[in-house]
């Protein structure tokens, strides 16, 4: 499993160097709607994890986001984001996460998240604790008051527009202030760094979310869906993530918002 772990990390870091020398001309097309963007790099970067994680582990199965699933109800599932932001990729701003899970019999038990343009490795192994760059995090024990607080704003979804800025509101006037990142996987590693106290968004994909979670639960870290309930990884989920301090906090919170 080691061995395995290593190896996931050093595809990331070659997926990494793709999307660090991409070009000026991102080759940038709408998918399912005005703010839903892909570039031709989401594809060629997935399509390159997909052939090394698969050499590496041909028994498992692949999910990610730019292609139909490959064998999914496998006992191993990699579930792949290969460029997590992609509108800050697009944009220039340099928040952006090569995301790979794997996923045993429906639980997570790797996750790697690498931001190219920081050279930030952020990797976790279920039951071996999260590392940033192969130094160990966690979590902060800081109550929402004194805490940053991440969101997103699911914006494919614009009926759930009101109810993230309303959640935003609230945690803007019970922490220190808010932060949107653009890029769930690094919200998750961000709270799993002690960067910030919590996370939310309204509704994910899997591969939003999969490496980060574990990252953030072996940081020390909670996260569930946003009634309280457990993550899934084989459909979408709305995410409620903190530091064990202010979890239980942030589901009130939420709750508190109808
Ligand atoms: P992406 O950059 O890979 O598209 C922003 O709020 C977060 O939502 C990002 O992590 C973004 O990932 C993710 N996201 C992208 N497409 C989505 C979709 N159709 N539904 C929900 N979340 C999505
Ligand atoms: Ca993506």
């Amino acid at each position: 499993m080691e061995q395995l772990h290593q190896s996931i990390i050093d595809a990331v870091r070659e997926a990494g160097v793709i999307v660090r020398s991409a070009d000026e001309d991102k080759g940038v097309k709408e998918k399912s709607g005005h703010q839903d963007l892909v570039t031709r790099y989401d594809g060629a970067v997935q399509r390159f994890l997909e052939e090394r994680l698969l050499s590496l582990l041909p028994e498992a199965g692949f999910l990610g986001e730019e292609d139909a699933p490959n064998h999914t109800e496998r006992e191993w599932v990699f579930i792949v984001d290969p460029i997590d932001g992609t509108t800050n990729f697009i944009k220039g701003i340099p928040i952006v996460g090569i995301s790979v899970g794997l996923a045993h019999n429906g639980q997570m038990e790797q996750g790697v998240v690498y931001n190219p343009y920081t050279d930030e490795m952020f990797t976790a192994r279920r039951g071996h604790g999260a590392f940033c760059n192969g130094k160990p995090i966690s979590v902060t024990s800081n109550p929402l008051a004194d805490g940053i607080s991440f969101f997103g704003t699911s914006l494919y979804y614009p009926e759930l527009g009101d109810r993230s800025f309303a959640i935003a509101k609230k945690l803007f006037e019970s922490s220190l202030d808010v932060r949107r990142l653009g890029a769930a996987s690094l919200d998750l590693c961000y709270v799993a760094a002690g960067r910030g106290e919590c996370y939310f968004e309204c509704s994910l994909f899997p591969w939003d979310y999969a490496a980060g979670s574990l990252i953030l639960e072996e940081a020390g870290g909670i996260v569930t869906d946003m009634t309280g309930a457990p993550l899934r990884y084989d459909r979408k989920c709305s995410l409620a993530a903190a530091n064990a301090a202010s979890h239980q906090q942030l589901l009130d919170l939420i709750a508190g918002c109808g």
